[in-house]
């Protein structure tokens, strides 16, 4: 039996038959620059014995991630959490902080570490971004900032944030985790608010393995983040502020260098994803794969389908099963929302009364494998699976009720 056609649905797993795919296909699969140049910056490394603190790849970097962005200052650090968290004192954060519930936790983290409030606030369904009419009620005497989040790298509404920012005299700055490459009227992420954080996490489609940098126009905030980074030392023996060690390593930079070079080939790859799946998806009922803006920038880093189960008949977790048992690990971000996490759960035990629209997302989002580890026959088979499990939806549903009954994985 040829197990790659998924046109029927006796073909599907979850009635026994082998998965489509041998190996598991996975979201986030890293992307890699060119391998020989990475491993002969990895060898100058080695031969000048500098490995960390501010090295030279690490200055490299940083310049030429500020030249590409086109912001002023650039400070790397070892991830986004620990950047988000040095921005966050830098700039002064206290009391509450209004934040998405709808995005990766280490945005609420970062705050609630330093024992800040995250005060999650209910986003636009069409964007997935803050909707600053909410971000408006939101505020309180407590409130000293707004961290919008450029979710799955499409800019929040950073006109209307500016504004109730300016009028309300609060500071604002933004996790731009997946924004990198992405622009907002036609100028790129990096340059808004007081500061923007980018996560470079392996599983980001530009990694330095682990990394972040924080990019801000203002020479004073920049300075002060990067002694935050190394503890706060100003020169030897000297310490100024309160820091930690969020330096990051030559290796990474290295890394990061070496993405750099190729980072134009990965969004055209994430690009010509997007269009196949758009494509091979096109017609089938209550799955809507989410567009990016044609007249803005994109990475088109995240493959995200919104699921209808009214017309799909299928629930966004029934695919999810459908899928793994294919062998295709679908990802439900950010499920079930950070104000269903601890320690939030149990602070505001009544947030989701607050936020509607996350909650409805939360069932709804489903985050699809892409990126330069997935080919045209791949999306082509993953999508046939979805076709196949939506026209038999019944078949499928009843089907996946009974192996639970069973407590067996369908
Ligand atoms: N703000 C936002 C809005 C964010 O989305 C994130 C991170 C942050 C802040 C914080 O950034 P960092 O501090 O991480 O720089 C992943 C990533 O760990 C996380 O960076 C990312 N967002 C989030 C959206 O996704 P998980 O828990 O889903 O990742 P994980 O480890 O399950 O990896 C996903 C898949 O990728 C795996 O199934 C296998 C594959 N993979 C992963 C790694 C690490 C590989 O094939 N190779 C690898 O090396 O969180």
């Amino acid at each position: 039996m040829n197990t790659s056609t998924r046109s029927h649905l006796q073909d599907l797993a979850i009635f026994g038959n082998a998965p489509a795919f041998a190996e598991k296909v996975h979201v986030g699969r890293p992307n890699f620059g060119n391998r020989e140049r990475l491993l002969s910056r990895i060898n100058d490394m080695l031969d000048r014995n500098w490995l960390t603190n501010d090295g030279p790849y690490v200055r490299e970097f940083e310049k030429r991630l500020a030249e590409f962005l086109g912001v002023r200052h650039c400070v790397a650090m070892c991830n986004a959490t620990i950047s988000l968290e040095i921005a966050i004192r830098a700039l002064g954060l206290t009391g509450e902080v209004i934040v998405p519930s709808f995005t990766f936790v280490a945005t609420a983290h970062s705050l609630q570490w330093q024992e800040i409030t995250p005060v999650f606030c209910d986003i636009d369904p069409k964007t997935h971004n803050l909707d600053p009419l909410q971000v408006e009620k939101m505020i309180t005497p407590r409130t000293s900032g707004i961290i919008g989040v450029h979710t799955w790298g499409r800019a929040c509404d950073i006109g209307a944030l500016e504004e109730i920012a300016r009028r309300r005299k609060l500071e604002l700055m933004f996790d731009a985790a997946h924004a990198f490459g992405c622009s907002y009227k036609g100028k790129l992420i990096g340059g808004f608010g007081r500061c923007e954080v980018f996560s470079f996490h392996a599983t980001k489609f530009f990694n330095t393995f682990e990394g972040g940098a924080v990019l801000t126009n203002e020479g004073e905030l920049a300075e002060k983040m990067r002694l935050m980074r190394n503890f706060g030392f100003s020169g030897y023996d000297n310490v100024i502020y309160i820091g930690t060690n969020g330096k990051m390593t030559e290796v990474c930079a290295a890394m990061g260098l070496t993405s750099l070079e190729s980072v134009e080939h990965f969004v055209e790859v994430n690009r010509r994803n997007h269009l196949i799946y758009g494509r091979e998806l096109e017609g089938i009922p209550g799955i809507s794969l989410m567009a990016y803006d044609a007249g803005e920038r994109a990475n088109y880093q995240y493959l995200i389908l919104e699921i209808n189960e009214l017309e799909a008949g299928l629930t966004r977790d029934e695919f999810v099963t459908v899928l793994a048992a294919e062998n295709v690990l679908a990802r439900r971000y950010f499920f079930p929302g950070c104000h269903r996490m601890e320690p939030y759960r149990s602070y505001f035990p009544h947030s989701a009364l607050m936020l509607p629209e996350t909650e409805r997302l939360c069932r709804r989002v489903m985050a699809l494998p892409t990126g330069t580890g997935v080919d045209q026959e791949a999306i082509t088979r993953i999508c046939q699976i979805i076709a196949t499990a939506v026209s038999n939806a019944p078949a499928v549903k009843a089907r996946l009720a009974e192996s639970s009954s069973r407590g067996t994985a369908a």
